[in-house]
């Protein structure tokens, strides 16, 4: 299923005036502040998340999962239906692909299909926290970090090659979570786990084409209960800085302990240079992987206004890092729950874009404690939907892109392209 643009023209056209009159009063309501809502929504436009392609499937949990029908079947599939997001919001424009989940057979042809979806291919992932069919070592007790240097081996070796999948897509970075820890004390030297990973690192590091970065994400617990090798954002941070300059820290907002502030580890990464870019999802408990802004919307903020601090101190736009979604969802439609998340971060980025930051300097300088918050809270409390809304409509996307899906009944189409039994690979 494809969305045509006419039909996108017509669904904003029923809704322009309300929109319209919308953002008048927003525009307005800024420009009393001195900010000018059209950067804003510049910036907005410019915004690109990328989708990975285990999302697009329904997510489960280790008790059961409830697919929802007309799935993607193939890795062609899963680009059509990325496609159909950025098609409404334009601001989804690349798929992250996890290897083995995903492999791009005919890297080509994949290639052809993306590009005419205006979609290009964001950073590849490996996998060494599963065991495939027919793979020789386990990773049971690890894989980076295990004892055996056969294993070690294997587990370079996967990295490696999902580095040259990524090359013939015209990926620039890999990622890696490494799950590798243990669930026990006693069962492994921290040490020697910790020295073992680093020369693995080392090997993948050595394989990396020049223009490309090694994205090394941490999580502080599971599948590991006791201890995991790289456990946060110090260990990462730290294998970064002695792999060198290609490599830098990925920060998924579901892998911290219980109420780590999130925003000051990214203050630091930043100010270090060392921030890879994002992993977006919202927990209540661990690391829930629910719909971006659906728990903790205001945390969501106050990260977006130190990574716009951290942009401006770098002279970056927001190309200048990796923004992805890594979210698993158990009873929503996954393409409704994507749109869901991207808007979220855009309204996120939004309200950061219009803390009055001179203000905010003062206050701080004066240990105005009241006026700092209030002027974080202000930007906070400001409706900035019709910016989202208006930066989507001028990049060509739908003004209410989940209206529009309805509207098109397009879960049901493709129930009926592809089957209502249909699983997409993934979690
Ligand atoms: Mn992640």
């Amino acid at each position: 299923m494809k969305i045509e643009q006419y039909q996108i023209d017509q669904h904003n056209d029923s809704l322009l005036s309300r929109h319209n009159r919308q953002l008048l009063f927003t525009n307005e309501q800024l420009g009393e502040q001195g900010i000018h809502a059209q950067e804003v929504i510049n910036e907005l436009a410019a915004f690109q998340v990328a989708i990975p392609s285990w999302a697009l499937g329904t997510g489960g949990t280790r008790f059961g999962r409830f697919s929802g029908g007309g799935e993607p079947r193939s890795l062609e599939e899963k680009v059509e239906d990325v496609g159909l997001l950025h098609a409404l919001n334009r601001s989804s424009g690349s798929i992250s692909l996890h290897i083995p989940w995903d492999i791009p057979e005919q890297a080509n042809s994949i290639i052809s299909l993306a590009s005419s979806l205006n979609l290009k291919f964001d950073a590849v992932n490996s996998n060494t926290f599963q065991d495939q069919k027919n793979q020789e070592q386990s990773y049971k007790f690890g894989s980076l970090s295990h004892v055996d240097p056969k294993v070690r081996k294997q587990a370079v070796e996967h990295n490696i090659e999902v580095i040259k999948y990524g090359k013939d897509l015209g990926s620039k970075a890999l990622s890696i979570w490494l799950s590798d820890g243990s669930c026990f004390p006693g069962q492994s030297s921290f040490v020697k786990s910790f020295q073992y990973t680093l020369e693995s690192l080392q090997e993948i590091y050595a394989a990396l084409p020049d223009d490309w970065k090694v994205f090394v994400e941490y999580k502080a617990y599971e599948p590991n209960f006791y201890s995991t090798v790289i456990q946060d954002w110090g260990s990462s941070l730290l294998f970064c800085q002695k792999l060198g300059p290609k490599a830098d820290v990925l920060v998924d907002l579901g892998h911290h302990l219980p109420n780590a502030n999130i925003e000051q580890i990214v203050a630091t990464l930043m100010m270090e240079g060392r921030l890879a870019g994002f992993h977006f999802n919202d927990s209540k408990y661990g690391d829930d992987d629910l719909t971006v802004g659906s728990i903790r919307p205001y945390m969501l903020f106050l990260i977006f206004v130190e990574l716009v601090d951290g942009m401006k101190r770098a002279g970056k736009g927001s190309d200048g890092y990796a923004w992805m979604i890594d979210a698993s969802h158990n009873v929503k439609d996954p393409l409704e729950d994507l749109l869901q998340s991207v808007e979220a971060i855009l309204l996120a980025y939004a309200q950061a874009l219009i803390v009055d930051r001179k203000k905010l300097e003062q206050a701080r300088n004066e240990n105005d404690v009241v006026l700092a918050q209030q002027i974080l809270q202000n930007a906070f409390r400001t409706d900035v939907r019709p910016l989202v809304r208006e930066s989507m409509r001028m990049n060509g996307g739908s003004i209410d892109p989940i209206g529009l899906f309805r509207n098109l009944n397009v879960r049901s189409e493709l129930m009926n392209e592809r089957g209502k039994l249909t699983v997409a690979t993934g979690l």
